[in-house]
C-alpha cells in the first residue's frame, strides 16, 4: 500500500478548512484535517511544501514511523504548524489503514467502551434571561452537558457570547474568527468578570436544577490567584469543569490554582504534544485533557496523552469547536469512543455548507455522539463543492485592558 498522491484541500464554506488527501496505489484514499484559524495557509505550506513530497512512494501501513520521521527529522520540533501539518498525516494514514481493514476506526483502537459520547455545546447570552433560553435551545437539541458564557457588565464584546440575541428566529453559537483583513480588537476587564460570573452560575444553576453538567471557559485570562479565587466561588454550583483559567504555557500556574479549590480543571486546546502536559499531568494539576486530535499529531500523539493521563485518573476532553473539521471531529470521535478514561466531547455543531463539503457518517442522538460504522473515519470530501469556496482571509480577534495595553484572548 504505497502513497502515490498526497494534495491539500483548501476551502471556505462557512469558515475556512484545511484537508490533507491521501491517496495510495491500491486506490485507497485518507483525509486528515489540517485547520489552524487564523494560520490556516502556514501548515497549507508547510504541507505542500515540506511534507507532501516526502510522503510519495512511502509505505501508507506504517503510521508511527512516519509519525516519527516527521517529528524528528524536521529537527525543529512542536508548534501548532508542524503538529497540525504532522496530525493530518497521522488521521489521513488511519483513515486509510482502516479502510483496508474494513472496518470503522475504533476498532483498531481497541474497539468501542461505551455506546455513545457525552457531548457539551456552547449556551451563551448578553444576560441571564437570554443565556437560560440558549441552554433550553441546547436541551432541546438534546445536549446533556452545556458551556455557560456570558456577557460581563462594561465590557463590550465578551469571549464565547453569541453578538445576537439568541431568541431571535436566528440561533447560531459563538463563532471567534471574523473574515477580513484584520484581526477585531476585543475589550476585558478581568475584575469585573470576577465580580459578575458567579451571580450568572447562582442564577443559571437555580434554574436548571442539580444535575445538569455545566462547564465554563475562562479563556486564559486570569493571573493564578484570579483563577483559585474565581475557582472556589463556583464551587457550590458544582461545575463539570472550568477551562483554561490561566494562560495555557505556565504549567506550574495550576499548583496554586489546584491548593485552592476543588473545582475540576481543564487545560490543553493550544498545546500540541504530550511534553506541554508532562507536569500537569505527573503532578495531577488537572481533570481533563483538552487538545485536539487536529492540533496535536493526530491519533497516534493524543492517544499517548490520554494513556499516561489515565494512569492519573485524568479524562479526555477533545477540543471541538467549529474550527475543527468534520474530518477532524470525526478522528475524535474514534478515539472518545475506544479509550477507557473518555471525560467528555465538545461539539459545536457546523453550518450548512460545511456539512455539503464534508460528507459525515457521525450521529449526534439524545445528547450523544457516535462515529458511525462506515470503514475508515467515516467522512468524505467532495472536492467539487469544496472548489466553490475559495480561502478568505480571517483572524481571531484580539484583547486590550481597559488602558489599552493587549492581554491574552
Ligand atoms: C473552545 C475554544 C474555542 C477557541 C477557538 C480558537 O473551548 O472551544 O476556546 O472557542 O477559542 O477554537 O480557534
Ligand atoms: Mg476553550
Amino acid at each position: 500500500m504505497i502513497i502515490e498522491k498526497a494534495e491539500v484541500i483548501v476551502t471556505s464554506p462557512d469558515r475556512n478548512f484545511v484537508t490533507l488527501k491521501l491517496t495510495t496505489d491500491d486506490g485507497l484514499t485518507g483525509l486528515g484535517d489540517a485547520t489552524l484559524n487564523g494560520r490556516e495557509l502556514a501548515v497549507v505550506s508547510y504541507l505542500k511544501d515540506h511534507v507532501a513530497p516526502l510522503l510519495i512512494g512511502k509505505d501508507a501501513h506504517r503510521i508511527e514511523d512516519t509519525w516519527q520521521f516527521l517529528y524528528r527529522s524536521a529537527y525543529w520540533r512542536r508548534g501548532p504548524v508542524t503538529m497540525a501539518a504532522i496530525a493530518a498525516v497521522d488521521v489521513a494514514l488511519w483513515d486509510i489503514k482502516a479502510k483496508a481493514a474494513g472496518m470503522p476506526l475504533y476498532q483498531l483502537l481497541g474497539g468501542a467502551s461505551r455506546n455513545g459520547i457525552l457531548a457539551y455545546g456552547h449556551a451563551s447570552g448578553r444576560d441571564v434571561p437570554e443565556l437560560l433560553d440558549s441552554i433550553a435551545h441546547h436541551r432541546e437539541q438534546g445536549y446533556r452537558a452545556i458551556r455557560v458564557q456570558t456577557a460581563v457588565p462594561g465590557v463590550k464584546a465578551v469571549y464565547g457570547v453569541a453578538a445576537q440575541p439568541q431568541t431571535s428566529g436566528k440561533r447560531y453559537d459563538y463563532e471567534p474568527a471574523g473574515r477580513g483583513a484584520s484581526p477585531m480588537e476585543e475589550d476585558w476587564d478581568t475584575r469585573a468578570y470576577l465580580r459578575h460570573l458567579p451571580g450568572v452560575f447562582e442564577e443559571v444553576r437555580g434554574a436548571v436544577g442539580p444535575e445538569l453538567p455545566l462547564l465554563h471557559d475562562g479563556h486564559h485570562r486570569m493571573t493564578p490567584i484570579q483563577a483559585a479565587k474565581l475557582g472556589k466561588e463556583l464551587e457550590p454550583y458544582d461545575l463539570f469543569w472550568l477551562e483554561d483559567c490561566t494562560p495555557a504555557e505556565n504549567q506550574e500556574a495550576l499548583r496554586l490554582v489546584r491548593q485552592h479549590t476543588t473545582t475540576p480543571l481543564a487545560i490543553g486546546e493550544i498545546f500540541n504534544t504530550v511534553w506541554d502536559y508532562q507536569t500537569l499531568i505527573r503532578e495531577q494539576l488537572i481533570d481533563y485533557v483538552r487538545s485536539a486530535v487536529t492540533h496535536t499529531g493526530g491519533i497516534t500523539q493524543m492517544k499517548k496523552i490520554l494513556d499516561f493521563a489515565a494512569q492519573y485518573q485524568i479524562k479526555s476532553g477533545i477540543h471541538g469547536p467549529t474550527d475543527i473539521s468534520p474530518v477532524g471531529m470525526a478522528a475524535a470521535l474514534h478515539l472518545d469512543l475506544a479509550i477507557h478514561n473518555f471525560g467528555i466531547q465538545e461539539y459545536m455543531q457546523h453550518g450548512e455548507l460545511t456539512n455539503r463539503v464534508f460528507q459525515q457518517s457521525f450521529t449526534f442522538e439524545d445528547g450523544l455522539l457516535h462515529p458511525g460504522d462506515k470503514p475508515g473515519i467515516g467522512v468524505d470530501l467532495d472536492v467539487d463543492e469544496a472548489g466553490k469556496y475559495p480561502y478568505q482571509t480571517a483572524y481571531l480577534p484580539y484583547n486590550r485592558l481597559l488602558d489599552g495595553t493587549v492581554h491574552d484572548w
